[in-house]
């Protein structure tokens, strides 16, 4: 449950949003690495950092070959590491990707992701989760608004602000397959939510997050304060975001998939406790308990 000490308290009876406690950017500023000082002022502000074209169309086939044989494999599908839409079952995620692919496995120890990741944290990083989204088309739901960091407190016990996630499109991200959302500003402040997590909550929320959910009136407030931004962009661009950032994504009903590589970084300064408000961990294939930085 909430600890006193907990800055970040959420998932009592009341909704609560306090201002965020921690940095943004945690390296310094002129910290070497892929990012350039202006868009590093950029992630500041915003929350989020925007990549037209970080992999070629060579290497976005490679990566979609992967995604399609992940999917199509029985062994797979069967994993429990395998999320299915409620509606068709078709399959919605697969996570743990770092782990049971080697392609995917590459992608994590790319200079051009990873070194991102670990100029914005400043230190070295692991994965807390990877996944691949398909969402496919002609129905697939959308992840309703959420705070990544409210979940990965609450149920990974990750104690600080100081997680970065990259979305890496697989297939073009356009302004009607149900893209990323997130309103800009909003990563800093915390918003608590109301309502005690179930047992087992992830067996749920995977599908369609209820706890960890804001209320209308919260959602509506930080909209109306910073406003939101759609991230179109074509296969191979990227979008890194903080963990604090409130965002997410519409249904996708058009026959255009909208896949994409999800890989979430944590600084090994931050590495995971247990849960702050929640009654057991997750299992490790959501939130990793092995802390080993990424090489
Ligand atoms: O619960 C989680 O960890 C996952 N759920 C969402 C909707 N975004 C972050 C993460 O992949
Ligand atoms: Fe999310």
């Amino acid at each position: 449950m909430t600890t006193l000490t907990d800055p970040y308290p959420s998932r009592a009876a009341t909704e609560v949003a306090v201002p965020r406690q921690d940095p943004v950017v945690w390296g310094a500023p002129d910290e070497p690495g892929p990012i350039s000082v202006p868009d590093l002022h950029s992630y500041e502000r915003d929350g989020f950092l925007s990549v037209e074209q970080l992999l070629s169309e060579d290497e976005v086939a490679v990566y979609r070959r992967e995604l399609e044989r992940l999917v199509t494999d029985p062994a797979v599908r069967a994993d429990e590491r395998s999320v299915v839409e409620p509606r068709t079952q078709e399959i919605r995620s697969v996570f743990e990707v770092h782990r049971i692919s080697e392609v995917f496995a590459g992608l994590v120890r790319d200079e051009r992701v990873v070194g991102r990741a670990r100029q914005i944290l400043g230190s070295d990083v692991y994965v807390h989760q990877s996944r691949i989204n398909v969402k496919p088309g002609f129905g697939a739901s959308g992840f309703y608004w959420h705070s990544d960091f409210e979940t990965w407190h609450a149920e990974d016990g990750l104690p600080n602000m100081r997680t970065v996630s990259v979305s890496i499109a697989l297939t073009e991200n356009l302004d009607t397959n149900g893209g990323l959302m997130i309103m800009p500003g909003s990563h800093r402040t915390f918003l608590g939510c109301a309502g005690a997590t179930p047992k087992d909550n992830y067996k749920k929320s995977l599908q369609m997050q209820d706890a960890g959910t804001p209320s209308d009136e919260a959602l509506t407030e930080l909209a109306s304060r910073h406003g939101i931004r759609l991230f179109t962009g074509r296969a191979g661009s990227a979008t890194w975001f903080d963990c604090n950032c409130m965002h997410g994504s519409g249904d996708n009903i058009t026959p255009f998939p909208r896949s994409n590589v999800f890989i979430v970084f944590n600084s090994v300064e931050n590495t995971a406790v247990e849960p702050f408000a929640a009654p057991v961990r997750r299992p490790e294939f959501i939130g990793a308990r092995d802390f080993t930085p990424v090489r």
